[in-house]
């Protein structure tokens, strides 16, 4: 069963027809209307007319979060703000977060590919999908909610957190599906469990778990505890958010909807696009989107592309399970958090030395954030309330940067391991 047969089906001759037709009338947008392009591709001598071919896709130059960040908040916008109907956002590595925009065609192309992301899940509009990723500027929950009501279904826009009701409303408007990050939904299963629900009698049917990295055992847990067919989804908010690539029921990987993405996999290190099947970081060209087209976006993700054809029958090749990320960020409950945004925070405030460590650790299937860092000796002779009250102080403003909760623990000189290297910003204990 497909959403969009015509398109999930074509065959890869007219799937690379259309991506070199498409490929085309965003370089030609770009190099008109944004001019951090039209100098990048002067400066390497390229024109619009330069792409004749897919293969020409190399020859352009890389896009980093790093230029989304030199053009905070909308310079990389390819439309007038009259355009453009909604903003998003993702945290960034210090403070500012990357901005990212919509018009209207771009929403509606979103909840269509979240459409064909939920037909994947095997969903109709007889479907009651209850949406726990968050609501407001992260993607995940207005993402979702737009693209399940294009297909008709009924949406519960529960937002995340607050589990006792989840599972109340689970129960009460049978919901069939679940709509979260995998570790949440594992959460909820064992918070069920002790309050005796059994799932095994609850319609629940598929979950479509993203925003973060899991793994087959995971999925084994999900699937035995809910009693639902577990499936990866995977987006970004700089490429649009979730459903960039959608797990269909053979589960061996996300299908990536290449009529609007063209996906490569580089060597992080040099750049060099690698051959399929080998792993190295993924970058994707937006091919139909018009506030906000990227250009060979590096994702930082790590991951592989399958080529070969799919027992589903869709055409779209897949990327295996996100296996880890080039850079240092972490996600913790599905938020973006990098080790530099503590490091502000801290040079911000100025009362502590730089040493710091980001303690990661998973209790009853929640993440949770420690932050250890150390204070001048003498500090230690103040009163124990100074010191808990510069904890509390740190602990507002971090939480406040971050966006998620954590505990802040303050700790003696040389309590942090020293490193000859790179500093060792992050343990992380965690098992997926
Ligand atoms: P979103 O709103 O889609 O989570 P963000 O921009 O906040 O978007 O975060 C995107 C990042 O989240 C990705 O670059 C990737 O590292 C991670 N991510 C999203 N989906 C998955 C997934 N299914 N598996 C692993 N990591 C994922
Ligand atoms: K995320
Ligand atoms: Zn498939």
């Amino acid at each position: 069963m497909y959403w969009d047969r015509e398109c999930e089906t074509m065959s890869r001759e007219q799937l690379r027809a259309l991506q070199l037709e498409r490929l085309k009338l965003t370089i030609e947008r770009v190099y008109r209307n944004v001019s951090f392009y039209r100098q990048r591709f002067a400066e390497m001598g390229i024109k619009p007319s330069s792409i004749r071919s897919l293969e020409d896709l190399r020859r352009l130059p890389f896009t980093t979060k790093q230029d989304l960040r030199d053009n905070y908040p909308f310079g990389l916008f390819a439309v007038p703000m009259s355009d453009v109907v909604r903003v998003h956002a993702s945290s960034g590595t210090t403070g500012k977060p990357t901005v990212v925009g919509y018009t209207q065609n771009d929403i509606n192309t979103w909840a269509e590919l979240i459409a064909r992301s939920l037909v994947c899940a095997g969903a109709t509009k007889f479907d009651v999908v209850q949406n726990a990723y968050g609501y407001g500027l992260f993607t995940g929950g207005l993402g979702l909610h737009f693209g399940a009501e294009r297909l008709g279904a009924t949406v519960v826009p529960v937002s995340g957190g607050n589990t006792q009701r989840q599972l109340m409303l689970m129960q009460d408007f049978g919901t069939t599906i679940l709509t979260c990050t995998p570790s949440y939904a594992l959460y909820m299963a064992e918070e069920g469990q002790k309050m005796g629900l059994d799932f095994k009698k609850l319609p629940l049917k598929a979950g479509i778990f993203g925003a973060e990295p899991w793994s087959e055992r995971m999925r084994q847990q999900l699937e035995e505890k809910l009693d639902l067919m577990a499936l990866d989804i995977y987006g970004l908010s700089e490429i649009m958010g979730p459903g960039v690539a959608m797990e269909c029921q053979a589960k061996q990987g996300m299908h990536i909807f290449e009529d609007h993405f063209i996906p490569e996999i580089i060597n992080p290190e040099t750049g060099e696009v690698l051959p399929p099947g080998e792993e190295g970081e993924l970058v994707i060209t937006t091919i139909t989107k018009e506030a906000f087209p990227l250009i060979r976006y590096r994702t930082r993700d790590i991951t592989r592309i399958d080529p070969e054809p799919c027992s589903c029958g869709r055409t779209h090749v897949r990327i295996r399970r996100i296996t880890g990320r080039s850079d240092d960020m972490l996600i913790i409950r599905g938020v973006n958090v990098f080790p530099s945004q503590v490091e502000s925070v801290l040079l911000e405030f100025g009362e502590t030395e730089p040493h710091y460590l980001l303690v990661v650790d998973r209790k009853a299937n929640l993440d949770y954030l420690e932050i250890w860092v150390e204070v001048a000796e003498h500090m230690f002779s103040d009163t124990v309330r100074k010191l808990e009250d510069l904890e509390q102080r740190l602990r507002e403003r971090i939480e406040s940067v971050l966006g998620i909760s954590a505990r802040v623990k303050l700790v003696e000189p040389n309590t942090i391991p020293r490193s000859e290297g790179k500093a060792k910003r992050v343990v992380d204990r965690r098992q997926i």
